[in-house]
C-alpha cells in the first residue's frame, strides 16, 4: 500500500509540473495512436510534448499547419537531458520524422515554428511501434483481416492513421486507401515487424493509392494512413487483401476488445489460445510515462484476472506468446473504466427459487430500461421482457426464470451470474443461488 501511495505522490507532483508549465506551452502527454493540436505563439513559438520510449522503438510524429501560416518543425529529445537525436526541420507546412529510439526513458518532442516568426494553430501525431493503433481521441484504425474495408476520418493534416495485421514472409499483400471526402491524398506507408524500417509505400499526390507488394518478414505488420504533403485533412477508405488470406499465428479475439469500456473489475483478460503455445506474457499499464509493467509471466492458459484499475482512466495491454517457433507478439490495446461505472452492489435475496422477484441494488442502471439488458445466466431480459419489474438508476426488480427441474441435474441448487448491460458496458456480476423447487424429484 505503502508503495502505491508513492506512486500516486509520484505522479500527482509529474501531474503539477505538466500544469505549472502549461502557460509555458508545454501540452504534456502524447501516445500511440494519439492526434493532438496545440498552439505556436510569440515569444517563444515553441511547444514541448512527451511519450516513453524504448530503446530500437520505432516512431513516427507527424506535425503540420492547421491555421495562420506555421511551418512547425519536429525536435526530438532523448531523455535524461540528452542532445537532439533527431528531427524534421524546414519551411514546409507539413512535417515527418520516422526514427528509430536510441534510448529507454521519457523523450520530449520540442515542435516549433520554421523561422520562428508566425504564429497558428497545429496538429501532431504519434505512432509508436510497437504501440498502440487507437487512442480515446481517436478510433480510426486497429486490426484489420484480408479482405476488409474501413473508412477513417483525417481530423486534421497531421493525422496519422495506423491498421495492423499479421502476415507471414512470402505472403502478397494488396492494399488500397482513397479519397472519399475533403481532397485528401491518403498515402500507405507498411512497416514490418520488430520496430524494422519502411518496407513499402504508395505516396504521392494522387487521390487513389494501391501498394502490390510481397512480405519481407514474419509478424504483425503496421500500414500508416496519412495524407500527402499534411496538407488536407477529410475522410477517406482503406482495404488489405492478402494471399493466401490465411490468419498466420497471432493474438486473436483479445478481450478487453481496442476501446471498450470495462467495469466489471472482477472479469479477466482472454484471448484465443496460440496454437503450441507454451506460455503467455502479460503486460499491462498506463503506456505515457513508464513502462508496461509484466503482470502475467509465462502464463499457462490465456487468461488473467484484472489488476487493480480505478474509474476515470484508460488502460494498455500487451500479450506475448511463447513457442518453441519464437515470441508471437500481440497488438497494443487499450481500454478505459469508465468515470461513473454501472456497478451491482447486491442482489437481494441472494438465494431463491425459480419464479421469485429480486432486487438488483447498485448504481448508474440509467433512469428508464432504454436499450438496456439484464442477464441472469444465460437468458437476457431487455425492456420487452414482462419479467423487468422495476427499473430506477439505483434498484432494478426482475423475476427470477422458470428452470425446469431436469435443469438442476438432481442438485439442490444452482448457482448462476447476474449482471447488467447499460448503453453497452457490462456491470460487475453478482452470484445467484437459485434453489429447487420442492415439487421437483
Ligand atoms: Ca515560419
Ligand atoms: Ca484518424
Ligand atoms: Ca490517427
Ligand atoms: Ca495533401
Amino acid at each position: 500500500m505503502r508503495k502505491k501511495s508513492c506512486y500516486v505522490i509520484v505522479f500527482l507532483g509529474i501531474l503539477c509540473s505538466y500544469f505549472s508549465f502549461a502557460r509555458s506551452a508545454d501540452r504534456g502527454e502524447i501516445r500511440s495512436g494519439e492526434t493532438k493540436t496545440g498552439f505556436l505563439s510569440s515569444p517563444g513559438f515553441a511547444d514541448s510534448w512527451n511519450f516513453y520510449g524504448g530503446e530500437g522503438d520505432r516512431v513516427i510524429i507527424t506535425a503540420a499547419e492547421i491555421s495562420g501560416y506555421v511551418e512547425p518543425e519536429i525536435y526530438l529529445y532523448p531523455p535524461d537531458s540528452g542532445e537532439l537525436e533527431a528531427s524534421a526541420i524546414g519551411p514546409n507546412s507539413g512535417k515527418r520524422l520516422d526514427h528509430q529510439l536510441q534510448r529507454t526513458g521519457l523523450y520530449t518532442i520540442v515542435i516549433s515554428d520554421y523561422y520562428l516568426d508566425e504564429e497558428g494553430d497545429y496538429g501532431i501525431a504519434l505512432v509508436k511501434i510497437p504501440g498502440a493503433a487507437t487512442s480515446p481521441t481517436d478510433p480510426d484504425g486497429g486490426l484489420i483481416a484480408s479482405g476488409d474495408g474501413k473508412t477513417g476520418i483525417l481530423t486534421h493534416q497531421a493525422d496519422t492513421d495506423i491498421y495492423q495485421f499479421y502476415g507471414k514472409v512470402g505472403d502478397h499483400t494488396v492494399i488500397t486507401a482513397a479519397e472519399i471526402s475533403g481532397y485528401v491524398e491518403p498515402e500507405i506507408y507498411l512497416y514490418p515487424p520488430d520496430s524494422g524500417e519502411l518496407e513499402a509505400s504508395a505516396t504521392g499526390p494522387n487521390s487513389g493509392k494501391r501498394l502490390d507488394h510481397t512480405l519481407e518478414k514474419t509478424g504483425l505488420y503496421t500500414i500508416l494512413i496519412s495524407d500527402y504533403y499534411l496538407d488536407e485533412e477529410g475522410e477517406y477508405g482503406m482495404s488489405l487483401t492478402k494471399i493466401p488470406p490465411t490468419l498466420p499465428p497471432g493474438i486473436y479475439n483479445a478481450y478487453p476488445s481496442n476501446g471498450s469500456a470495462i467495469c466489471n473489475m472482477n472479469g479477466s483478460f482472454s484471448w484465443d489460445p496460440v496454437q503450441e503455445a507454451t506460455g503467455y506474457d502479460l503486460y499491462f499499464g498506463e503506456d505515457v510515462i513508464e513502462p508496461l509493467e509484466k503482470v502475467g509471466d509465462n502464463l499457462p492458459s490465456p487468461r488473467l484476472p484484472f489488476p487493480e484499475m480505478e474509474p476515470g482512466r484508460a488502460y494498455y495491454w500487451h500479450v506475448v506468446a511463447h513457442t518453441s517457433d519464437g515470441d508471437v507478439q500481440g497488438p497494443y490495446l487499450w481500454f478505459y473504466v469508465p468515470e461513473n461505472c454501472v456497478v451491482i452492489n447486491r442482489v437481494n435475496p441472494w438465494r431463491c427459487e425459480p419464479r421469485t422477484i429480486i432486487r438488483i441494488i447498485g448504481e448508474n442502471f440509467g433512469d428508464t430500461q432504454g436499450d438496456s439488458l439484464v442477464h441472469i445466466g444465460r437468458k437476457t431480459f431487455d425492456s420487452s421482457s414482462p419479467r423487468i419489474k422495476l427499473w430506477t438508476d439505483t434498484k432494478i426488480k426482475v423475476r427470477v426464470p422458470k428452470y425446469k427441474c431436469k435443469w438442476f441435474k438432481g442438485e439442490d441448487s444452482r448457482k448462476v451470474k447476474v449482471w447488467v448491460t447499460v448503453d453497452g458496458i457490462d456491470s460487475n456480476t453478482k452470484r445467484l443461488k437459485v434453489l429447487k423447487p420442492a415439487i421437483c424429484p
